[in-house]
Formats: structure tokens, sequence, C-alpha cells
């Protein structure tokens, strides 16, 4: 199996340089006098949006492969995806391994993407900070046939506490959606598994009598978008001074992740809920919503690019511990320690061997 890292890596410099070779195409559209928009705006070409849109449709509708007596719920490949997720998010965040298990993960479902419904393309990021202030006017949202479709009906619902109501640290007020999407290529989109915890109080509970929503429980997929969120925490004054002023891995990934006890939402947190909603703003099950791969994709971009900074100290840097915000304690994790995607993918150390 060699170095899936280090395929990893290489697919992370293939991913930039896709983008250059895209950015120098519109830089040289720009200079034969083309709009400065194009620079920014249209990363990919509508074909290739589309056709990484039609490879999502496709791996929903493939057949899973998580066995049903782990989770009954699960009805495709995507929902695959998710139940991985859902099974080790204790695991995953607020640990040592959550930025090389989140890039293993995007990693292997771009992997699916190619091999198993032809996407000749690669993962693309979202770069929210360029519509931070009002994410409704990005592309991405416009419920266009080459968005990911965009916000969900209105329905009056109330604001969220982070990470609480108990500890409200962070209070993030209603949005101007909360219903269900109503067009673009996921407006026919069922969402499976889930919820487990739940940001929308009307949306319908999973019958997993263990309350772990691995059963099945099919519903629209829901958002409620906040330029309240992305631009309270996703702009670029935040991605900036997270990379430049982060020096050690611990303190880079803390801050990333959240500081909500000083009512720090972090970048990673405010990708989340400024789609949120059902699943978006769902702790366990946030990919069953396709938009977190764009953000997760991002996340990778921002943690690829504070890497590339000091190449020797940081390409394997490894801070925090192996249990959810050390809870219960336990020991520091290790480049040793293994990533395992179950159906999706097997296990790699996170060193990569
Ligand atoms: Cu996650």
């Amino acid at each position: 199996m060699g170095s899936r890292f280090n395929r990893e890596v290489q697919y992370s410099k293939r991913c930039e340089e896709t983008r250059m070779v895209r950015l120098s195409g519109h830089q040289r559209s720009f200079n034969q006098g083309s709009k400065l928009n194009n620079l920014f705006r249209h990363t990919l070409s509508k074909k290739e949006k589309r056709n990484y849109i039609d490879a999502i449709l496709c791996l929903s509708e493939k057949p899973g492969k998580t066995p049903p007596e782990d989770y009954p719920g699960v009805r495709n490949r995507y929902d695959d995806f998710v139940a991985i997720h859902m099974n080790q998010t204790f695991f995953i965040h607020s640990t040592a391994n959550f930025l090389s298990w989140h890039r293993y993960y995007i990693w292997i479902y771009e992997k699916a993407l190619r091999e198993e419904c032809g996407y000749k393309g690669y993962l693309p990021y979202y770069n929210y900070a360029k519509y931070a202030s009002d994410p409704l006017q990005s592309p991405l949202f416009d419920g266009s046939d080459t968005s990911i479709s965009g916000n969900g009906a209105y329905v009056n619902h109330t604001g969220l506490d982070i990470p609480n109501a108990l500890v409200p640290h962070v209070h993030i007020p209603p949005g101007p959606g909360g219903g269900c999407i109503t067009s673009g290529p996921f407006a026919n989109w069922t969402v499976n598994l889930g919820p487990v915890a739940n940001v929308l109080p009307y949306v319908e509970q999973n019958p997993d009598p263990a309350g772990l929503g691995r059963y099945y429980n099919p519903r629209c997929l829901r958002r409620d978008i906040s330029a309240f969120v992305s631009a309270g925490w996703a702009k670029d004054q935040d991605i900036v001074d997270l990379i430049n002023d982060y020096t050690d891995i611990l303190s880079f990934q803390n801050r990333l992740q959240g500081e909500f006890s000083v009512g720090y939402l972090g970048v990673h947190s405010a990708g989340h809920f400024m789609v949120g909603g059902d699943p978006g703003g769902d702790f366990f099950t946030s990919p069953g919503d396709p938009w977190f791969f764009l953000h997760h994709a991002m996340i990778d971009r921002i943690w690829w690019t504070w890497q590339n900074l000091e190449v020797e100290e940081r390409t394997f840097q490894v801070g925090g511990t192996i249990t959810f915000l050390n809870n219960p304690p336990s020991r520091n994790g290790t480049l040793d320690d293994v990533l395992d995607l179950g159906v999706n993918g097997g296990p790699v150390t996170m060193r990569g061997r």
C-alpha cells in the first residue's frame, strides 16, 4: 500500500497545480480585457462544476458497502461516507488526528468519485472568504444547475448557542433559511442518516433506539446560510491571522477549530455553521450535505498552506491527544496512530505507512 500519505501530498499539489493552471488561463483572459471578476469567481468552468456535481449524484446512486447491521439507514455509497464520520466523531475532532483524518477522508472521497463515478477532476475547495460578507451572493449557492443548490426555504426558528445552550459562549442568530432547499442539483437529494446533534428542532427524529442516528430517516436537505457566521469568522483576516500567528500545530488546530470560551467560533466551525441546517449543522452527520467536502477541502488547503511555510518542521507535526477535547484524558497522538475509514478506505498511519 506504499505511502498513501505521500500520495495525499501529491493530491494537494495536483490540486494547487490545477488551480494555478486555471488561474493562469483566467489571467490570460484578464489580460485580454475580460472581467476582473472572472479571475476570482469561476475557478472551475461550468462544465467542470457540472462534472463534479454529477459525480456526487452518481455516488448517491451506487449501492452502499456499510454492513446494514452497523448502519441500517445507509442507502447508498455516499451514505457510507456519512456513516464513518458519525461512527468516529469523538475520535477525529479536537484530537491530534483531526487534520490528517479529514485529509485522508476527503482524499478517499475524491478517489471514490474518480474510480467509481468516472470523475476526471480533483476535489475543489470553496474559498469562503471571497463571499464572507454575503455568501448568498456566491455562484456556489445561487441555486443554478452549476451550484450546490441554494439556501433552505424560510422557516421561523430560533438561533443557536455554541457549544450548547447551557454554555452559550457564541450565539448564532437565525438566518434567512432553515427549511428544505428548493432549487439546483440537490433539490431532490435525500438525507438518510441522523440527525444526532440536530440544530433545527423540527427535523424528523431518527428512530435509532440507541440515539446514534444510524437508522433510515429519509428527509430533505435543509440549510440556513448565515452571513453572520461567515462575516464573523470565515473572512480573509481570520484565515490570514490563523496561518501567520499560530506557529505550532496545537495552537494552529485549536484556533482553527474555535476558542469558544473567548467567543471565537474559528474558521472550521464557521465553515460548518455558515451553511448550518440539517445535516450541515450536525456535528456527527455534517458530511450528509455535499457542502461538507468543499468546506473541508478549504480547511485542508489552509493547513497545506501553513505546512508549506515551514516544510521541514510542519509537514509531520502532531499535537493533542486521542480523545475529544482530551475528555476523558488520554495520551498524546503520534504519527503511528492509525486512520481507518472502514469500507471507504483501509488503515493508514498518520505518517502515511
Ligand atoms: Cu469532521
